[in-house]
């Protein structure tokens, strides 16, 4: 079946399947960042893996009790846009810089990049004067092109599900609060599409990787040829091409044999690391690897499958484990999230609410 044939059927799923998939993205979000947090900056190595697959072993087990693992920036940044989107009948962005802003200031321990750290800080000198200066501002005027944006995005694809144009308008309007670069920008727009189109695909259905990453090219493609400032198509400039380029690798890459060594060419070639342009391609790798088994990971469960192995390619894995994660559960739902790794999760039952006040704000009954 074609992808635009089965998004097509997607205006057709059922509501309780839709809010299982809006569940199943924000919680695959949070359990990404929670879970791989504690891996992040790692270099992987084989016996590393081992140790991981026990690690996600335990945290399944119903009988495994320890503290659960914290969200880091990814989440608390999450959240933030869940809440920009569920209190205001339309996008107020200076409602939501406040609300990042507010966040960092309640709880400055997150991780956050230093970049953001310092767009806050102006914020909220500035009182919110112009909130678009400080982030166009930051790195000599070139703007931020970490995977900040993007790591963020979910909540977005979600309540625009049914609007393409807006879901893309909105996300480059808050992205463009911290993150100005376009590789920054045009990363968190490729993450939304991705969640997007999972998203539309019938639970039931498989997805063929090769065409869904086809799709992801198409749809790419037109926002890399649109430049922000202009709005005109400039073809010379190759890194208006950059992701495009890089869903090319996504797609050599899944065709090839797994094994150890081809996991060092994902992170040679994707990449593991902070910039947008070194991690959304590689989640996306992530899920789409994942939709078949991998040898080195001993799990029959998609969605932990896609989690799992983001993390082990090490780097930037709360965030490259988030936005795989966030991913994999707009495909297959809460229903494929296993309960207690969910438990093991700061904040998994309130990630779960805010994810049905959204679509309760979005589809009425
Ligand atoms: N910050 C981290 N991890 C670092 C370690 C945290 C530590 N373990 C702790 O607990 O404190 N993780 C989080 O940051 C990433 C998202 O970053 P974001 O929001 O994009 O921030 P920023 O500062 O804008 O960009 C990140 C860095 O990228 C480099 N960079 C970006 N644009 C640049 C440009 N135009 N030129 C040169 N460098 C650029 C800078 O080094 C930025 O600081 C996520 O991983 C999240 O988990
Ligand atoms: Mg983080
Ligand atoms: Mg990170």
């Amino acid at each position: 079946m074609s992808v635009l044939k089965s998004v097509t059927m997607a205006a057709r799923l059922e509501a309780s399947v839709l809010k299982s998939k809006f569940k199943g993205c924000l919680l695959g979000a949070l359990i990404g960042d929670c879970t791989g947090s504690p891996y992040e900056g790692d270099t992987i190595t084989h016996g590393d893996k081992l140790i991981i697959q026990r690690y996600y072993d335990k945290l399944e087990d119903p009988s495994f009790t320890a503290p659960f693992k914290s969200y880091t920036d990814d989440t608390a940044m999450t959240k933030s846009v869940a809440k920009f989107l569920t209190d205001k009948p339309e996008p107020d962005y200076k409602f939501l810089a406040r609300l990042f802003v507010n966040e960092y200031f309640k709880e400055p321990r997150r991780g956050y990049g230093e970049g953001v750290v310092e767009v806050f800080h102006k914020l909220k000198n500035s009182k919110f004067a112009d909130i678009y200066k400080p982030a166009s501002e930051q790195f000599l005027g070139a703007g931020s092109f970490g995977n900040g944006g993007a790591m963020r995005v979910a909540p977005i694809a979600l309540y625009f599900y049914d609007n393409y144009k807006a879901m893309l308008e909105v996300a480059t309007n808050a992205t463009r609060l911290t993150h100005t670069h376009f590789l920054g920008v045009h990363g968190a727009l490729l993450q939304a599409v991705a969640i997007d189109l999972a998203l539309k695909f019938n639970q039931n259905v498989k997805i063929n990787p090769e065409r869904f990453c086809a799709e992801l090219f198409r749809r790419i493609r037109k926002i890399e040829r649109i430049d922000e400032d202009t709005d005109e198509i400039d073809e010379r400039d190759y890194s208006r091409k950059a992701y495009q380029e890089k869903l090319k690798v996504v797609e050599y890459l899944l065709g090839k044999k797994h094994d150890d060594e081809l996991d060092e060419e994902v992170i040679l070639t994707l990449g593991n690391g902070i910039s947008a342009y070194e991690s959304v391609p590689t989640a996306i790798y992530c899920f789409l690897k994942s939709l078949q088994e991998i040898p080195s990971i001993q799990t029959d469960n998609i969605f932990r499958r896609t989690i799992q192995y983001a993390v082990t390619l090490g780097g930037d894995t709360d965030t490259i484990a988030s936005m795989a994660g966030a991913i994999a559960g707009a495909y297959l739902g809460e229903e494929a999230v296993n309960p207690y790794l969910a438990k093991h999760c700061e904040f998994s039952k309130e990630i779960a609410e805010m994810a049905e006040n959204l679509y309760a704000a979005k589809v009425k009954p």
